[in-house]
């Protein structure tokens, strides 16, 4: 292993910065020793509340029941937009940036407010009521940001589903949650090309007879196939409302959001957020962790169909009166200096993307970045997966100039926020260390019997008590959102990563311990993928591991058994391939299809997925004892015929 460089808080960051060393330490221990103490003067410095809380917080693990703010009532649209009017109905909400270069938009506050409040009020006269749940399927336009907000502000929950996932995988989402109306788009735009948003709507709710409205903005343009009496467009519902819509008083604990997410087993999960600690947990971490200062333009390159969009583009952000920079394109279009030339074109000072993005953008060479100046910038971030300390370097030097802090963020759709990160005025940076624990989180590393391992160690990463933006439960399923979370190691929240802490207790992520990937920072479980393939006529058995990759972090291998009377070719492959991305969606396409006649099975028909992942990452000296196996000759085959990735 190369040696890892440590890097100091720059002197006049550290001037300047929100929170230092010695501050630092002081919340948090505050955080620690006096949560309930802590909690309750954050929740008044950062949010309005119409009526105060009785109790600052209620946890009890064992049955995954986390309350905060019991009894407090509030907006989070009133927190968001219309507090900032007084002073600054004018400011810059949100930077619209299109996928086309020459086409962006800024919309302020006052506007925001109005747009919202249009919304709001259309979605009440199609018969929204607080606590309905609200399918919201999106390009990254204004608009999305506009629906998430209309629903919180009358109280309904949204269900925000990425525009890269397939009908089947969108009508079961619409299922699960019981939504009745969707929002969506004619098309979306994205390096280029139209991604078919309203007709994938059209396939999904024709199999969910209780969707009685679809709402579809019009982005291209683009004739489409209407649906009959559910179809409304949004410029036909929203222009004729009131820009005036009084914001719903809410529960701190009345549901915010559900927000679907892969585990090891089954079918994704609606992980469940509320509205009191969810909004604190969001508007807390972001001006922390970005040292945000008013005025200043933030952009998150995040797609708000993921947890990161939600909290670190909509909702931490506006908490906080921040302009906020939306993105509807890829980083590679028109070509790879894409990100650097809108960083100057809107002089943004805070940048937080992806490492799959960085390692993609690094490998098209740095000539890339001689176009732009990046003067504006002061601070950058990554979320996501951890971060290899080459592509960290070249993120410091090349496009921070070693100018500015890096941020490595570590969190989790279930975690709502971030709970371990750098702050950038407070601690030296190591390149690969998601670095420190954020107020009010408390990790620990579990031995396998779960007991807490001490110093410089290795273990499996979990919690111990609550924090304000937790996962409060999984929709329909609270005993799921037991087991998932709090079953393994009772009494702790389980993250299903690993992490070592080093002798300076900074924490470093090594992955995840179940069987759920992480391909260019998203979240898949294996069983997800092995459904999609055993789906096909033509295949009998899948198993699916991870192999690392240099871009993506991790690509997908597949090993399939076919059904008899089926031939293994290239084309069947290529259209296996194909079936599992129209299955779930282009982001689960397998990177290598391997055919092979058996598996390796325990003699209690246990696929060892171990053996599957040594031999996909092609470390055959490592791959341990195969004895046990009910019949070991299958791994020479798999050996011999193994694929190595390019
Ligand atoms: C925010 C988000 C969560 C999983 C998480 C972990 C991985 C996220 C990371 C990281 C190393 C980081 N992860 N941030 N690993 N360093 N800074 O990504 O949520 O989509 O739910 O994924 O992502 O494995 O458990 P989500």
């Amino acid at each position: 292993m190369h040696e890892i460089s440590t890097h100091p808080v720059p002197e006049d960051f550290k001037a300047n910065a929100l929170v230092n060393d010695e501050l630092y330490q002081q919340m948090y221990r505050a955080s620690i020793e006096q949560p309930e103490q802590f909690w309750a003067e954050q929740a008044n410095k950062f949010l309005d509340w119409r009526k105060p809380w009785t109790k600052v917080v209620e946890q009890d693990f064992h049955q995954g029941q986390v309350a905060w703010f019991v009894d407090g009532k509030i907006n989070v649209t009133e927190n968001c937009i219309d507090r900032h009017l007084a002073d600054r109905a004018n400011d810059t909400a949100i930077i619209w940036e299109g996928d086309n270069p020459n086409e962006s938009q800024n919309i302020s506050y006052q506007q925001l407010h109005d747009k919202v409040c249009q919304l709001a009020n259309g979605l009440k006269q199609r018969g929204v009521n607080k606590g309905d749940r609200v399918c919201i399927y999106m390009p990254m336009i204004p608009e999305a940001a506009y629906a998430m907000l209309a629903c919180a502000r009358i109280g309904a929950v949204h269900s925000v589903v990425f525009g890269g996932f397939s009908p089947d995988a969108l009508k079961d989402r619409i299922e699960n949650a019981d939504c009745q109306v969707v929002i969506t788009a004619d098309e979306g735009l994205r390096g280029g090309k139209a991604v078919p948003l309203k007709a994938n709507v059209n396939i999904a709710v024709a199999q969910c007879p209780n969707v009685h409205t679809v709402i579809t903005v019009e982005r291209t343009g683009a004739d489409i196939a209407s649906n009959g009496d559910i179809d409304i467009s949004y410029n036909a519902l929203c222009e004729t409302q009131s820009r005036r819509c009084d914001a719903e008083e809410m529960d701190s604990e009345d549901p915010l959001f559900i927000l679907y997410t892969s585990g090891s087993t089954g079918k994704p999960k609606g992980v469940l957020h509320t509205t009191g600690g969810y909004l604190l947990g969001a508007a807390i971490s972001h001006k922390y962790i970005f040292d945000y200062n008013p005025g200043e333009i933030y952009w998150c390159t995040a797609d708000v169909g993921w947890i990161t969009g939600h909290s670190y583009i909509v909702y931490g952000p506006l908490a906080n009166g921040a302009t906020t920079l939306m993105f509807e394109g890829v980083p590679t279009y028109p070509d790879a200096s894409r990100c650097w030339q809108v960083i100057d074109k809107h002089q943004v000072n805070i940048f937080y993307t992806a490492p799959t993005a960085l390692r993609a953008l690094m490998a098209q060479g740095d000539q890339y970045l001689t176009t732009s100046s990046r003067q504006s910038l002061r601070l950058l971030g990554t979320v996501g997966e951890p971060i290899n300390p080459e592509a960290w370097e070249w993120y410091h030097q090349e496009v921070g100039q070693s100018r500015c802090p890096i941020v490595d963020t570590w969190w989790q759709t279930e975690t709502g926020s971030v709970l371990i990160t750098p702050l950038p005025g407070a601690n030296s940076l190591k390149p690969g260390s998601a670095t420190r624990p954020f107020f009010g989180a408390n990790p620990v590393l579990l031995d396998p019997d779960g007991n807490e391992l001490e110093g410089a160690v290795s273990g499996n990463l979990a919690f111990k008590g609550a924090w304000p933006s937790q996962i409060r439960s999984v929709y329909g399923d609270h005993q799921r959102c037991i087991d998932t979370y709090y079953t393994t190691y009772p009494g702790y929240y389980t993250t299903g990563d690993g992490a070592r802490r080093d002798e300076d207790g900074y924490y470093w992520i090594t992955g995840r311990v179940d069987d759920v990937l992480n391909v260019s920072g998203h979240r898949m479980g294996t069983a997800e993928i092995e459904s999609a393939l055993v789906l096909q006529d033509a295949v009998a058995e899948a198993a699916v591991v991870g192999y690392p990759h240099d871009v993506k972090g991790q690509g997908i291998y597949c090993y399939v058994t076919l059904m008899t009377g089926y031939e293994w070719s290239e084309e069947l492959m290529q259209q296996l391939r194909s079936d599992v991305a129209k299955e779930i969606g282009a982001i689960a396409r397998p990177d290598i299809i391997q055919f092979a006649p058996g598996l390796p099975k325990t003699r209690s028909g246990k696929i060892m997925r171990r053996i599957l992942r040594k031999i996909a990452a092609d470390e055959l000296d490592t791959l341990g004892d195969t004895s046990t196996l009910a019949d070991p000759t299958v791994v020479d085959d798999l050996i011999d015929n193994r694929v190595i990735p390019k």
